[in-house]
C-alpha cells in the first residue's frame, strides 16, 4: 500500500458498488489508496440533504475529498487519482497509459462511455429501480423531496422515473446500448482491453456502467450468446480483486428492489 504522506487524507462518498459509485471505487481499490468510505443512501435522499449539499452542491455520488479539495464527476475524479498518485498503480501496469497514444485512446472510449452508455443504461435502471421508489412516495411528499434536488435534469429524471420513461425513449436507449455492444464486441476482437494491450479506466467505465450487469439486464440482448470478446473481457475484469474487493462493499438495495429484469437476479 504506497506511504500516504503526512495528514493526507482521502474520503469517498458513494452509494451501491454499481455505475458511478463503483466506478471511481475500483481506482481507489486498483491502486491500493486508503480512504474513508462514506456511504450516502440514495434510498433516503440522503444526497440532496443539507450535509451532502454542502459538500456537492450538484447533490450527487460519488465524491472524492481529497484533504478538503472536493472532486466530482467520476471520470475527472478518475483521472485525477492518476495525475495525484501516477506511482500507485496495480501490477497489470498504469491505468492511464503512460503514451500520448494510449492515453488518447483510453479518453476516447472513456468518453465514447459517458455519451454514448451511461445515460442509457442508467434510464432503464431507473425506469425498473427508482420507478419504484419514486411511485411509493406520497404526492405532497415527493414534490417536497423534489425541492431540494439542485439540478434541473435530476428533477425531471426523478419526476419521470415516477411515471415512468416513455416507450420511444427507452426503445432509442436500448437502441444506443445495442449499437454500443456492437462496437465494443468488434474492437475487443482485435484488443485486449479498450485502450489496447493493457487494463485502463475505459475499462472500469465500461465495466461498472454496462458491462459487469448487461447480460442480467438486458437478457433478451443474449449478450452471453453472441458477443464472446465482451464475455471474456468481462470475466477477466470481473476476476481482478480489486473488482472483487468493491463489489462486495456494503450493498443497502432492498432486497425487493434487487432485480433488474423480474427475473431474480441480483444487480450486483
Ligand atoms: N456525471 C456524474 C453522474 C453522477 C450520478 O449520476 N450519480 C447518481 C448515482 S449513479 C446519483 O447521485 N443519483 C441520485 C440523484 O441524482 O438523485 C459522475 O460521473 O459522477
Amino acid at each position: 500500500m504506497p506511504e500516504l504522506k503526512g495528514l493526507m487524507m482521502l474520503k469517498y462518498y458513494h452509494a451501491e458498488p454499481l455505475a458511478n459509485s463503483l466506478k471511481s471505487m475500483l481506482p481507489l481499490k486498483e491502486k491500493g489508496l486508503a480512504y474513508e468510505s462514506i456511504y450516502v443512501d440514495l434510498h433516503k435522499f440522503e444526497q440532496h440533504s443539507d450535509w451532502f449539499v454542502a459538500i456537492n452542491p450538484e447533490g450527487q455520488v460519488p465524491v472524492l475529498d481529497h484533504d478538503g479539495t472536493i472532486i466530482t464527476h467520476t471520470t475527472v475524479i478518475n483521472e485525477y487519482l492518476e495525475d495525484v498518485f501516477p506511482d500507485a498503480q496495480p501490477a497489470s501496469g498504469p491505468l492511464r497509459p503512460r503514451d500520448a497514444v494510449g492515453a488518447a485512446r483510453m479518453r476516447y472510449w472513456n468518453k465514447f462511455v459517458d455519451e454514448h452508455v451511461m445515460n442509457f443504461v442508467s434510464m432503464h435502471g431507473w425506469h425498473r429501480l427508482v420507478r419504484v421508489i419514486a411511485s411509493s412516495i406520497e404526492d405532497g411528499q415527493f414534490e417536497e423531496l423534489m425541492s431540494h434536488v439542485p439540478l434541473p435534469d435530476q428533477k425531471k429524471k426523478w419526476e419521470t422515473a415516477r411515471s415512468g420513461f416513455a416507450q420511444k425513449d427507452l426503445d432509442h436507449a436500448t437502441d444506443k446500448i445495442v449499437y454500443a455492444l456492437d462496437k465494443i464486441e468488434q474492437h475487443l476482437g482485435e484488443n485486449a482491453y479498450l485502450a489496447g494491450e493493457t487494463y485502463s479506466l475505459a475499462d472500469i467505465n465500461f465495466y461498472s456502467h454496462c458491462g459487469l450487469m448487461v447480460d442480467r439486464m438486458f437478457p433478451d440482448m443474449k449478450v452471453n450468446e453472441t458477443r464472446p470478446n465482451i464475455v471474456r473481457w468481462r470475466d477477466a475484469v470481473s476476476a481482478r480483486p480489486a473488482v472483487q474487493e468493491a463489489l462486495q462493499s456494503e450493498d443497502r438495495t432492498a432486497p425487493g428492489l434487487r432485480t433488474w429484469s423480474g427475473a431474480g437476479t441480483e444487480h450486483s
